[in-house]
């Protein structure tokens, strides 16, 4: 299977049920009350962050958005860290200066994700030049949203990207809605990925439900920009179950269009391969979601008993 043996298979799988179930048990606590600020969650597009970042190495760098549990997951960040960035405490990825909106850990290869839309991709170019004046042959994926790539800055990146060769991946995670509205209200095009070719760089639509699809996709992508061959746009088609943040109730789209999409889930389509691939059984599936449930108990137990940072710390971490 694409040169993917059953434990990187199963690895994958094991990805977006922590995704799936760290989002779910997340926002239960935040109905809770015990996580301040709102939450943009993951659930739907977990194949994307999962097949891309199994590409990467380590010290691969990503940039992610306003949206970037599942970024943080699949690239390596503890989920304890995490947690604890998302309840305010000391011991988070950010030491609590973060929140959901900005995690990241140098020390996997994520920067602290940039919510303000379109404003990952330039900064992506930024690294990803880095890298290739150091000839180090590393390499920076920059994910954002369909809503982004209106944006001066996506078009102005992938213009620079392109003359330069950079060694950077551009994955616009196509969920078909900018906040509360559409993406046919604001974008003529049916494809985004057209967009690649005014820069002359080359553009490839897939299936963002399909992790193997995206891991093939994403293998190619990476190999060209390591080789110093310059970015690839790739747009993955997806859907968020959630509404854009948890205070919003999704009233502008309607019940059957989430019912397609969920049809297609991620990670319930890679199960049925699996079990087709008699990779994965009943029994072997139930052990590694106790085993996923535990891990998220734990990091979230964790989160709960670190200590919030101490008045200190404010005035560190700060230029002056
Ligand atoms: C420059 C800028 N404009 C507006 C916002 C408010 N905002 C936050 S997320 C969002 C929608 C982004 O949509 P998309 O890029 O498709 O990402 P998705 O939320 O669908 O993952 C908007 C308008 C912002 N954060 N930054
Ligand atoms: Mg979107």
């Amino acid at each position: 299977m694409m040169g993917l043996g059953k434990e990187k298979l199963l690895l994958l799988y094991k990805q977006m049920l922590s995704i799936r179930l760290f989002e779910d048990r997340i926002y239960q606590l935040f109905l809770q009350g015990m996580i301040p600020s709102t939450l943009h969650q993951y659930q739907g597009e977990e194949a994307i962050a999962v097949g891309v970042c199994a590409v990467l190495n380590e010290d691969d760098f990503i940039t992610s958005t306003h949206r970037p549990h599942g970024h943080a997951i699949a690239k390596g960040i503890p989920m304890e860290k995490i947690a604890a960035e998302l309840f305010g405490k000391v011991t988070g990825c950010c030491r609590a200066k973060g929140g959901s909106m900005h995690i990241g850990d140098y020390s996997v290869g994520m920067l602290p994700a940039i919510a303000i839309v379109g404003s990952g991709i330039p900064i992506a170019n930024g690294v990803a030049l880095a890298f290739k004046l150091r000839r180090t042959k590393q390499v920076v994926v920059s994910f954002f949203g369909d809503g982004a790539t209106n944006n001066g800055s996506f078009h102005e990146a992938l213009n620079m990207g392109a003359i330069y060769n950079l060694p950077v991946v551009y994955v616009c995670e196509n969920n078909f809605y900018g906040a509360s509205t559409h993406i046919s209200k604001v974008m003529k095009l049916e494809n985004i990925a057209d967009r690649a070719s005014a820069y002359g760089i080359p553009g490839v639509v897939i299936d963002g439900m399909d992790v193997l699809e995206v891991y093939k996709v994403a293998t190619e992508a990476v190999s060209r920009a390591r080789d110093g061959k310059g970015p690839t746009l790739i747009e993955c088609k997806t859907y968020r179950y959630s509404g854009h943040s948890r205070s919003d109730p999704a009233n502008y789209r309607s019940k059957e269009e989430l019912e397609f999409w969920k049809s297609r889930d991620p990670i319930v389509l890679f199960k049925k391969r699996l079990f087709e691939l008699n990779i994965l059984d009943e029994e072997a599936d139930k052990q590694i979601k106790s085993e996923v449930e535990r891990e998220i108990e734990k990091a979230i137990n964790f989160a709960i008993e670190s200590p919030s940072p101490p008045l200190e710390i404010a005035l560190e971490d700060v230029y002056a």
